[in-house]
């Protein structure tokens, strides 16, 4: 293999403008040339404190160069500048990172609550995804999201089909996709009006009839079978305590499913590619979105430590998640040889403490084994990269706020949502404190969220944003909430 070392260690840093200013304002006179120079050690005392891995162009680069090489190298260039605070007009911590702009990305998500906008129309069928995306990211931001919840109840009513399930508008076939966005929205503003919107029994039976003889969920009747349905299908069933019995009239139950999770976590397993990642549907790419939903249906099956390596192979999962953060970025890549984008940040962020959870099992406090300790001690990649990428290079710096791929592409709220999501699971570390007794799918497992604190903290203790629950993806309290309202239900 013929390498290449692209970095040139005897280039001098850069004095940025506002480290000139900052001299210029402690001296009583703007400083020449020669005295900026002169005044260098003084400088260094004041520049920010950025390791050169973000800093600096990739220690090794493959000789063959592709549209991906070239493409790879283009946003490297694109986040040089973001990393090393040059674009940030001297608004960096000592660590060389921005604050998080709370303020606009607040007033960006409430404005997609309103209306589309007509140029958006072909986004109708995503409304529901709007819903969840925006109030997600609202509550992570420490917003009230319940002054939203008549609004989305009359909403979202209409939308709900008498077979079950919901579409993305008025008219619309019922949907996995849209309905897990419609169902997580619902529980986000929380509430008996809201909770009692769904169609608990129409809704068993939609599923019921979405089940496949292989084991897997279709996302539509008739349509598509893929991971994202396993994950969809298990948040809704285990959320609103839909009843796990398959109807004696279902193709799943002739095909010997005589439960909804049946066949589920062995279908799931055979997404798991040579590359050790997961893909939409067996024998495809590996993908880091599908990678979420596969641990994510998993650790709902049974407890992560039990089923997440029961169904994968840790190592190659470990290995190929792993592969997906960048340097100088920091930043993830949803699949090899392909760019960081900062929704990463959650779909395979996200991954990380369901891994953790798995690899260290439940910690009540009792004494640990080696290898648990280490488990439960260490990080699985690296929390401040990812930090930078997503405070330095996906906030959007004009007044419109939101947060983005990567700084030339526009805000949106999915991205906002995921941005945000994976921001705080990279602040915060989760701890499986009790697995449900074995045997029980669907059974809650006992989480507990704690700030992580680093040797060097990058960011400023006022952006540690809210939590969300590791598997379900909204704060954990709604989630319990969903629990103790639809446990009084029993059966529908
Ligand atoms: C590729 O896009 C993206 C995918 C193949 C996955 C999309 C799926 C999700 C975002 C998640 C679905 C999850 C649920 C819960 C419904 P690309 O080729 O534009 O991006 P890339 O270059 O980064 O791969
Ligand atoms: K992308």
């Amino acid at each position: 293999m013929s390498l290449r070392s692209r970095r040139n260690k005897t280039q001098p840093r850069v004095l940025f403008r506002h480290q000139i200013k900052a001299m210029a304002a402690a001296a009583d006179s703007p400083p020449t040339r020669s005295q900026a120079l002169s005044g260098m050690s003084q400088v260094y005392a004041s520049e920010p404190a950025i390791p050169d891995l973000f800093t600096s162009q990739p220690l090794i680069v493959d000789m063959l160069e592709t549209e991906s090489s070239q493409l790879q190298q283009k946003t490297i260039d694109e986040c040089l500048p973001f990393l090393s605070g040059e674009q940030h007009a001297g608004k960096c911590n000592q660590h060389g990172v921005p604050r998080l702009d709370k303020q606009r990305h607040v007033k960006f998500l409430h404005k997609q609550l309103g209306r589309l906008p007509p140029q958006m129309a072909a986004a109708d069928p995503s409304r529901p995804w709007f819903f969840y995306w925006s109030l997600a990211a609202l509550t992570l931001l420490g917003e009230d999201v319940s002054i939203y919840r008549e609004r989305l109840v009359e909403t979202v009513r209409p939308i709900q089909n008498v077979s079950g399930g919901f579409g993305g508008g008025f008219g619309q076939d019922s949907h996995l996709a849209t309905t897990y966005a419609t169902v997580l929205a619902l529980m986000l503003v929380g509430g008996e009006e809201a909770y009692k919107v769904v169609d608990r029994r129409a809704m068993w039976e939609w599923l019921c009839s979405l089940k496949q003889a292989d084991g897997g969920f279709q996302m539509v009747v008739g349509g598509e079978e893929d991971v994202r349905g396993a994950y969809c299908a298990s948040v809704i069933i285990s959320l609103l305590g839909i009843p796990l019995e398959t109807s004696p009239d279902s193709a799943a139950y002739a095909a010997g499913h005589k439960d909804l999770f049946s066949g589920l976590g062995e279908w799931v397993g055979r997404c798991q590619t040579y590359e050790g990642g997961v893909a939409a549907i067996p024998g495809i790419e590996a993908h880091g979105a599908y990678a979420f939903c596969a641990l994510g249906c998993l650790s709902i099956l049974d407890a992560p430590h039990r089923s997440i390596p029961k169904y994968m192979n840790m190592p190659q999962l470990i290995a190929w998640l792993s592969s997906r953060q960048y340097a100088p970025e920091g930043g993830f890549s949803g699949r090899t040889n392909k760019l960081v984008d900062g929704c990463y940040s959650h779909w395979v962020g996200g991954c990380w403490p369901l891994i953790q959870a798995a690899l260290s099992g439940p910690n009540s406090g009792k004494a640990r084994s080696a290898d648990q300790q280490a488990a439960d001690t260490g990080s699985l990649f690296s929390r401040n990269g990812l930090i930078r990428y997503i405070l330095c290079c996906c906030q959007d710096q004009t007044l419109r706020g939101g947060l983005r791929d990567k700084p030339s592409k526009y805000s949106d709220a999915y991205h906002t949502c995921y941005v945000l999501s994976g921001l705080s699971s990279a602040q915060h570390k989760w701890t499986l404190r009790a697995a449900r007794p074995t045997g029980s799918a669907g059974g809650a497992d006992e989480w507990e969220a704690m700030p992580y604190v680093e040797d060097e903290q990058v960011f400023n203790e006022d952006d540690r944003i809210g939590t969300t629950h590791p598997v379900y993806v909204i704060p954990q309290h709604k989630v319990e909430a969903a629990w103790e309202y639809y446990a009084s239900k029993m059966g529908f």
